[in-house]
């Protein structure tokens, strides 16, 4: 399960400090009581021998709204985090990453208040495949529905991409993962589908594609993106509230996110999704997307950050 290779260097507060001297104080403030917020993002190799970052301007944009939400400061502009992200990417001599800002209360007082302790950011970056296991973007995964609901909007609130609102994540997988399925699907306060621990989820039926609308999942990158893709294939695209037997009768199910990228589900709550495969919908825009990701779609160039060394 490990996914952690060392790289050479973590980007820690404006410098570039070595892998295994970026650490905190264990009295460091967020570790208590999850007050940092992050990012996860991808860079991929590119076939001219370049790289991209896929969609980082709306990653770093996302990440400064987590802060807005959660009323702490972001220590730094879009636009500085932006650099800093393909400086981090070079100075690593990484044509792939996956990428992981995170932005954190530190060492000061404890106690909930976070006071005036500072704010410490960092930007690393390792080598992560895929994320449901290498067999996961072909032949699809098993999932089931989680006994814990994605948290109401006046709980925690979703759109940040907070590091407290992750426990929910983490017991929806740890159990989805004891059970024996691969991810677990977590129902809104309401009952309808919400999302996945760490990706959005969409549905096909026909020519018809419909993904959750925003009020309690994480306003995920990919999920906008496919949208994007699928429109301009042609397709119907609707966000809009479904529960989970559409889903049990869905001829395709798919997840997205920057981790899983775009996945298929081939089973849900012991039911065959559609033919136990990755549909033909999920297909094209698997392959639509990984084209995009690469480059090699020009139609969407402005996506990319791109980078070399
Ligand atoms: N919902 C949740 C709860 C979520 O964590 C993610 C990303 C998404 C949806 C999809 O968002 P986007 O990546 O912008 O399309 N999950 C990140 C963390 C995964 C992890 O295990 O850590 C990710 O995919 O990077």
């Amino acid at each position: 399960m490990a996914n952690l290779e060392p790289t050479p260097y973590i980007w820690f507060d404006g410098k570039l400090v070595p892998w295994n001297e970026a650490q905190v104080h264990v009295l460091t403030h967020a570790l208590h009581y999850g007050t940092g917020y992050f990012e996860g993002i991808r860079a991929y190799a590119c076939a001219d021998g370049t790289s991209a970052v896929f969609r980082l301007k709306e990653h770093m944009q996302r990440l400064v709204n987590s802060a807005k939400i959660l009323n702490l400061p972001c220590p730094y502009s879009v636009d500085e985090l932006c650099k800093a992200t393909i400086e981090t990417l070079v100075v690593n001599k990484m044509k792939t990453a996956y990428i992981r800002p995170l932005s954190f209360v530190g060492y000061g007082a404890l106690g909930v208040h976070p006071g005036e302790n500072p704010m410490h950011t960092i930007i690393a970056a390792w080598a992560w495949g895929a994320y449901l296991g290498a067999e996961a973007l072909d032949l699809g995964v098993r999932v089931k529905t989680s006994s814990f609901n994605r948290m109401h909007p006046n709980t925690h609130m979703g759109k940040a991409k907070a590091s407290g609102n992750y426990v929910n994540s983490v017991l929806a997988k740890m159990e989805a993962v004891q059970d024996g399925y691969d991810e677990g699907i977590m129902l809104d306060t309401n009952g309808y589908v919400s999302e996945a621990t760490g990706e959005n989820i969409f549905i096909v039926r026909g020519s018809l594609i419909k993904t959750t609308p925003l009020t309690s999942i994480l306003e995920g990158i990919n999920r906008a993106s496919i949208i994007t893709i699928a429109k301009d294939l042609g397709y119907e695209v609707v966000e809009t509230q479904f529960t989970r037997d559409e889903v049990y009768c869905a001829d395709e199910v798919f997840f997205t996110g920057t981790a899983a990228e775009v996945t298929p589900v081939r089973e849900y709550d012991n039911r065959m999704i559609g033919e136990g495969k990755a549909g033909k919908i999920t297909k094209v825009l698997q392959n639509a997307f990984f084209d995009v990701v690469q480059g090699n779609n020009k139609k969407y160039a402005e996506w990319l950050a791109p980078y070399s060394f």
